[in-house]
Parts: C-alpha cells; sequence; structure tokens
C-alpha cells in the first residue's frame, strides 16, 4: 500500500478539526500478514486434484510436522481456530469447577471454560508484563481449583517458572493460551512446550495465519492422543466412538494458507520488527505515553504495537486518543476493554469482580493497540506518531473540540 499522508504539526492540521483526514483509507489493526500468492494457489489448485478437502489430510499433516518442528514440540494437533483448541485441551485434561485465568484477555480464553460449565476465576495481572500475577494466582486457589491458564499476552510470556511451582505445589493442570505467542521465546526456550499444552492461534489477524486455524501443542502423548479423537468426534477408526468429541478438524485449504504463511515467517518477522522500533522511536518522550517494549534477548513475533496512555500527564484520556485517530482513518483498537469479567454472562456472575482486579481494570482503561505488519511502513507511522504528539500538545483544544463534536464516535466507556 502507498500512502498519501500529510504530516500534523498544528491543531487546526487534525482531522477533528475539520482537516482532511492523513490517510485516504483505513488503517487496521490486524491486517493479514500474507505470504507468497502463487504458492498459495498453487496448493489449492494441488487440493482440487487431489479431491481431498479436510479431515486429515496432507497438508494437515504437512502443516502439523512443521509447526511441531519450527516451536521444538512432540505433537501439533491442529484444529479449525484457537477457541475448540482451548474447549478440547480443557477438555482432555479433565478440567472442571473452577480454572483460573486473567481477566485481560480475549474473551475466548473465559467462554472454552464456560462453555463446558467449568468457571473461570478471574485474576488479577501484574502491570507491568500484562499477565496473570503470580502472587495473585495464589490467592484465588479455592477447594473447586483444577486448573491455571496463562495468556502470553501480546506474545510476551507469562512468568513460566512461578506459575509452574504453584502448579505443581497445589497439584493444579497448567496450560497456556498462547494464541499471540507462535514464534515467541520464554528463557530462550520457544513457547509452545511449555504446562501441560499450550493453544496458539492461527487466525487472520494473528502474526502468520491459516485464515482460521489452531492448534494445541505437547510434549504428552496421551494427551495429543485423546485430542485428536476428540477434535473428530471422538472416532477411533470407523465405526467405533470412544470419547465425546466435536468437530474441530482443520481443512486442508486453511493448511494450505499455514504452509504458505511459515515459508514468509521471517519476512513477516522482520517487518513487524522495524514497525516497532519506528513506533518506538516516534512515541518517545511524548508525555503520559508508554510504549510496551519486547524483550530484545527473547526470540519475539513484534506482533503487537501496545500503548498505554496516561491521561493525567498526557491530558488526554486513551478514548479521546483514539477518537483523534480514528478522525485520520487510524483504527486504533483498545484490546481487551472492558475485561472479560464486564462481559456477558461474567458481568452477572460476578457483578463485584472489579474489586479484586485493580490492576486490569487501569490497565483495560490505558490501552490501545496501533496497526502494524505489512499494511504499515516507517512514513505511516511517522505521522500516526505525530498525530498523538501533535493532539496531546493541545490537549485542551483537542478535548474541548470532541467534547463540542455534534456527532461524537461512540466508543463507549465503562
Ligand atoms: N486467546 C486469545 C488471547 C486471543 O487473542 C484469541 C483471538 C483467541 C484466544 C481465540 O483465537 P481464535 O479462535 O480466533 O483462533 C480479533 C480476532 O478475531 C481474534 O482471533 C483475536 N484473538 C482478537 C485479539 O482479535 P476482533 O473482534 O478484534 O476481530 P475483528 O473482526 O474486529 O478484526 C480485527 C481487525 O482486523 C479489523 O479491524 C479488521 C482487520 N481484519 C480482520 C480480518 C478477519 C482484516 O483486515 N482482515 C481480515 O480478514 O477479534
Amino acid at each position: 500500500m502507498t500512502f498519501k499522508t500529510d504530516v500534523k504539526h498544528q491543531p487546526h492540521d487534525l482531522a477533528i478539526f475539520g482537516a482532511p483526514s492523513s490517510f485516504a483509507e483505513k488503517l487496521h489493526v490486524g491486517r493479514p500478514n500474507l505470504g507468497n500468492r502463487e504458492r498459495l494457489m498453487q496448493r489449492i489448485s494441488d487440493m482440487l486434484d487431489r479431491n481431498w478437502l479436510t479431515n486429515d489430510g496432507p497438508y494437515v499433516r504437512e502443516f502439523e510436522k512443521q509447526i511441531a518442528e519450527f516451536v521444538g514440540v512432540c505433537h501439533c494437533v491442529a484444529m479449525c481456530n484457537a477457541t475448540i483448541s482451548l474447549e478440547i485441551a480443557i477438555r482432555a485434561l479433565g478440567l472442571m469447577g473452577e480454572v483460573i485465568v486473567p481477566s485481560f484477555t480475549f474473551i475466548a480464553t473465559a467462554h472454552a471454560l464456560q462453555w463446558q460449565e467449568i468457571t473461570p476465576i478471574f485474576c488479577d495481572i501484574d502491570p507491568k508484563t500484562h499477565n496473570l500475577d503470580p502472587a495473585q494466582v495464589e490467592r484465588m486457589i479455592t477447594p473447586r481449583t483444577t486448573g491455571i491458564i496463562g495468556v502470553h499476552t501480546w506474545g510476551r510470556p507469562c512468568d513460566v517458572d512461578a506459575l509452574e511451582a504453584i502448579a505443581r505445589r497445589r497439584n493444579l493442570q497448567l496450560l497456556f493460551d498462547a494464541a499471540h505467542a507462535i514464534a515467541c521465546s520464554y528463557k530462550g526456550k520457544s513457547i509452545g512446550g511449555f504446562g501441560r499444552c499450550e493453544i496458539v492461534s492461527f487466525h487472520a489477524t494473528k502474526f502468520f495465519n491459516s485464515f482460521e486455524g489452531g492448534a494445541v501443542l505437547t510434549n504428552d502423548d496421551d494427551l495429543a492422543g485423546k485430542m485428536r479423537l476428540m477434535r473428530n468426534f471422538g472416532f477411533q477408526g470407523n465405526d467405533n466412538v470412544i470419547y465425546i468429541g466435536t468437530n474441530g478438524k482443520m481443512t486442508e485449504v486453511c493448511a494450505a494458507m499455514g504452509l504458505t504463511s511459515l515459508e514468509s515467517i521471517d519476512e513477516f518477522m522482520a517487518i513487524n520488527r522495524r514497525n516497532h522500533h519506528a513506533y518506538r522511536s516516534g512515541l518517545a518522550g511524548i508525555p503520559g505515553i508508554t510504549f510496551t517494549a519486547y524483550d530484545e534477548n527473547e526470540r519475539t513475533n513484534y506482533q503487537y504495537i501496545v500503548l498505554e496512555v496516561d491521561e493525567t500527564a498526557a491530558g488526554l484520556t486513551r478514548d479521546e486518543l483514539v477518537s483523534v485517530l480514528s478522525a485520520e482513518n487510524v483504527l486504533a483498537r483498545r484490546y481487551f476493554y472492558p475485561g472479560c469479567h464486564r462481559m456477558e454472562p461474567y458481568r452477572s456472575y460476578f457483578p463485584h469482580a472489579s474489586l479484586v482486579l485493580p490492576e486490569t481494570e487501569k490497565l483495560c482503561r490505558r490501552v490501545m493497540v496501533l496497526p502494524n505488519g505489512a499494511s504499515v511502513n516507517e512514513q505511516a507511522i511517522a505521522s500516526i506518531c505525530q498525530i498523538i504528539a501533535t493532539a496531546i500538545s493541545n490537549a485542551p483544544a483537542v478535548s474541548a473540540a470532541l467534547a463540542a463534536s455534534a456527532t461524537p464516535r461512540s466508543i463507549g466507556s465503562f
């Protein structure tokens, strides 16, 4: 994509004051990273020639083999998406009663439990890492607790050692929602091999995608075998069902896309890394903006550009900044606002959950995610950073203009 952008230094340059938007086309968070189109088309053509479209086909097997090798685990059980992968892993591990999860996560983590009538117990996060705070996890354990699901939010690893120690000591199952964390590491070891299993997502918006897709990664032979049956209705051979199962199968066309994406992984990572550093330097020194860095000593996919807005120091709220950017056609996202505990059915089940989630509450008000991947370049990033700088350095006028706006963008509030 080429960008026709204006650098906006003065308040009257901003679209909320009536100036033209910086970007002619909308910039999205989650624009898919696409690999080689010809390779994909060739694979799809071969698939049609074979006339084998799903049900443990050759592409799915190849994809599973390549992912397992890439991550360095014994088993990759590919499925139609990460939500079903979570559900199957949870069932295969025999979780029941209560399971501890962060509220600061995509709703799928909680729903995968509640869907099976297991109660997600929302635990607070460490504000520095945005991941489960192990000390809080310890406090949430009750006699009904059977497991912990850590989420490697933004691809930054949980405190795996601390969670493993708790799980061991309290005899709990530990698994990880690693939907964001393919191609990331913890203490130099690939994410994917920790806990009883880890669940990755290959959704279109993820670092690399298979259109829709997910997988459970594990080193446990029995668990992998069980999940393979469960994703195929529980069939063990023809005419013989030995577990309750579902349809969690990955299709051949998704595996073809996944294999094609895998071939471009270094390129995706280089683009994300370049963008990450461009944002970091472009935003440095802007009052009230904290940039979420990745640990350069770990392998990471740099997929998420995450800012925290301190409204006192910035003079603008996060939501005001989202509105300013939206007027410029930059569609920043407020992941994971307002927190799972404030969404149904959990809001009704736990009306007072916010009392034990002070850090989650704060973060949900502060976080915003900016576009990344091949859909932005350094020029676009410089413009986005300048919009933020100009808005913050003219905060009172910006606030007043947004308040006076006849049709304020409705982005909700607590
Ligand atoms: N655990 C965690 C921690 C997760 O973050 C997720 C998913 C899961 C589990 C479950 O994984 P899956 O079952 O999905 O495999 C999006 C994604 O749909 C979701 O997969 C993802 N997390 C979540 C963080 O983001 P939304 O509601 O923001 O999606 P949507 O439709 O608004 O798309 C986001 C943006 O991406 C849009 O502004 C447009 C752009 N987009 C999207 C698609 C699908 C495109 O440009 N092209 C596309 O094809 O949830």
